[in-house]
């Protein structure tokens, strides 16, 4: 039997992401949480394993003693190395150089840039007085790339990547996974009524949502990746629907800024 992994976690964070891909190769892992919320990832011990101080890191499995892996788009690149066969990374050149597309997209932009802005405003300003201003920014910021998003979504692709020719159609690849996580940050922080006003976004994130990521036990109890990482399915599906919020307008379209 092959070595399990370690993914160090926090619930909702980016590291779901690696950790959808893990439950959906069935790679042998365990979950180590790093509670963002108490500081932990700046604590001595976990800045000897990751100085960048963020989740997901991965250790173990078949990484060489030693190694920590970081880096969303890195971690999912390598795990999906692990079962070539199960098709999760393209490999037909166009469609692989698309995911990455995505992954950039998602990770560099999205995350890095447009999220943090409203979510972490001191990085940005050490004076308090200016965090109104960033919070308005970054939803121009975060509206114009959902927008852009959905455009890309809307020729009806069943996945983030699309069909490349016949014989590489639309298929699940780590940035549905990114795609439904940053969804339904959108959706649970800055409450968007996303299931109305993007139709396809919600539709791919749907399909990420797979059985594998909203498993249940014999009882009931949720056990899917979904549960572990705090993203209830069930409320994702409802209240995505019910939510009455306003998505802000648009500037003047997607690539202005
Ligand atoms: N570029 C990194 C970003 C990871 C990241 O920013 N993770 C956040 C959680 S979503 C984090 O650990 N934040 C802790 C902090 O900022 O103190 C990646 O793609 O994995």
């Amino acid at each position: 039997m092959s070595k399990s992994f370690t993914l160090y976690y926090a619930p909702g964070a980016a590291s779901f992401v690696p950790h959808a891909v893990l439950n959906h190769l069935g790679l042998p892992h365990t979950l180590s949480l790093v509670a963002l919320a108490d500081g932990q990832q700046r604590t001595p011990e976990y800045l000897a394993l990751n100085p960048k101080g963020r989740v997901p890191a991965l250790v173990g499995g078949s990484l060489p003693a030693g190694e920590v892996l970081t880096e969303t788009p890195a971690i999912c690149r390598y795990l999906c190395a692990q079962k070539p066969d199960a098709g999760l990374w393209p490999t037909a050149p166009l469609a692989e150089a698309r995911l990455m597309e995505w992954l950039n997209y998602l990770s560099g932009h999205f995350h890095a840039f447009a999220w943090p802005l409203f979510a972490r405003p001191a990085r940005f300003s050490p004076d308090e007085s200016h965090y109104e201003t960033l919070g308005s920014q970054a939803r121009v910021h975060l509206a114009d790339i959902l927008a852009l998003i959905e455009d890309r979504l809307s020729d009806g692709r069943a996945f983030a990547v699309p069909a490349v020719g016949p014989d590489a159609p639309s298929k699940l690849t780590p940035a549905d996974f990114y795609l439904l996580l940053q969804y339904r940050w959108l959706f649970v922080r800055l409450g968007w009524p996303l299931r109305e006003k993007s139709a396809a976004v919600d539709r791919v994130g749907r399909s990420a949502a797979s059985p594998t990521l909203g498993a249940s036990d014999a009882g009931g109890r949720k056990t899917g990746v979904l549960a572990q990482s705090s993203l209830s399915l069930q409320s994702f599906v409802t209240k995505t629907a019910s939510t009455g919020a306003a998505l802000p307008r648009n500037g003047s379209g997607p690539n202005r800024r």
